[in-house]
């Protein structure tokens, strides 16, 4: 029969975008088992058009499945993950828990799906929503062109909080619509109150140079994962990665500007020839007509879009670009999903 799919944390942002996703792609499960903590149990959600009831997290709960999808925070993965396989699945986890395990593969389908094949801990990491939102277009770049440095910027989007990030801005939104705020400091600090929610400061009306929790030397755990996933997944381990990472009043949509240093002199032309044809990257880019990406016109779909392609003006070496990806689609459920597909249709990959 066809193989068994779980989702555990079927509740949350992602999860909720994994189930129209699975409902949309062409369909190569058997059951679809749903799985979230045991809060939600008995919930009923719509997937592939059938109510389905949400089963509790318990060891029998991966009984007969072949894949589960794991969409829950980094200490849920952690420990369960490990009961899933033991269970007899392959598990697809989409939090930080097991991303940088050298024994765990950090697959993105169209860059590196050859990796998917080695599992030996039977855990195979999708990686974060940032990295996602960019990798598709500069690995594409980087099969043809050699890649030898990387400097981004991120513009990310609330959502990549979840429910409580999305929550927060809509809330924030509610208190300085139609208002003269913005014009003095503080005064948007003042009408959105303390409780800032997921984020260290208002985000309506504001840009907040922060994403993630403190590492060492300033950094945050975002840009470390940025640079620590681009590398691993492009199989460059000492690649030179400098990253800032920035919150924005964006619902959905992560965007980053991309400076990618490569081996020889590349053009425009032979760059925008690579990225309008490459699987899962739109070329995008007309800026005489105003075209580029925006967050507001790629929500809701699969591809990385890019735009605002230029040569360096001070390296022939080096490429800018403007790169939008939707970071619940591609940059989570969407990864997930097409991970799972090449482990039960390896022939594919
Ligand atoms: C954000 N990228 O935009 C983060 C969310 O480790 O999967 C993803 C966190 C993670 O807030």
């Amino acid at each position: 029969g066809r193989p068994a799919l779980a989702v555990v944390g079927a509740t949350g942002a992602v999860g909720t975008v994994l189930l129209q996703i699975l409902s949309q792609r062409a369909d190569v499960w058997g059951e679809i088992r749903l799985i979230a903590s045991p809060r939600s149990a008995g919930r009923k959600l719509t997937v592939r058009g059938e109510e389905t009831e949400v089963v509790a997290l318990t060891e029998e709960a991966f009984d007969g499945i072949d894949v589960a999808l794991f969409d829950v925070p980094d200490e849920v993965a952690a420990r369960w993950a490990p009961v899933a396989v033991a269970r007899g699945a392959v598990v697809v986890d989409n939090s930080g828990a097991f991303r940088m395990d050298p024994e765990v593969p950090l697959v993105v389908p169209e860059v590196n799906p050859h990796t998917a094949r080695i599992r030996p801990r039977g855990i195979l990491a999708n990686p974060n929503c940032t990295t996602l939102s960019m990798i598709v277009a500069v690995g594409a770049l980087h099969a043809e062109f050699g890649l030898r440095e990387l400097v981004v910027s991120s513009c990310q989007a609330v959502s990549g909080a979840g429910h409580a990030g999305v929550r927060t801005l809509r809330e924030q939104l509610s208190l300085v619509a139609g208002t003269e705020l913005g014009t003095g400091p503080g005064d948007v600090r003042r009408a959105v109150g303390d409780d800032t929610g997921p984020f260290a400061d208002p985000v309506a009306l504001n840009v907040v140079p922060w994403a993630g929790s403190l590492r060492e030397d300033g950094w945050s755990s975002e840009e470390m994962e940025v640079r620590d996933e681009s590398r691993k997944v492009l199989g460059l381990p000492r690649l030179p990665v400098a990253v800032t990472c920035v919150r924005v009043p964006v619902i959905t949509v992560h965007s980053l500007t991309v400076h990618a240093r490569f081996e020889h002199e590349v053009t425009v032309d032979g760059a925008r020839e690579i990225l309008a044809t490459a699987p899962g990257v739109v070329l995008y880019d007309n800026p005489a007509a105003g075209e580029f990406p925006t967050p507001a016109d790629v929500v809701g779909t699969d591809p990385t879009w890019v735009g605002r392609v230029r040569r360096a003006l001070d390296d022939p070496t080096a490429l800018e670009l403007f790169v939008c990806g939707d970071n619940l689609r591609k940059g989570a459920a969407l990864n997930t999903a097409q991970i799972a597909e090449l482990v039960a249709l390896p022939a594919r990959s």
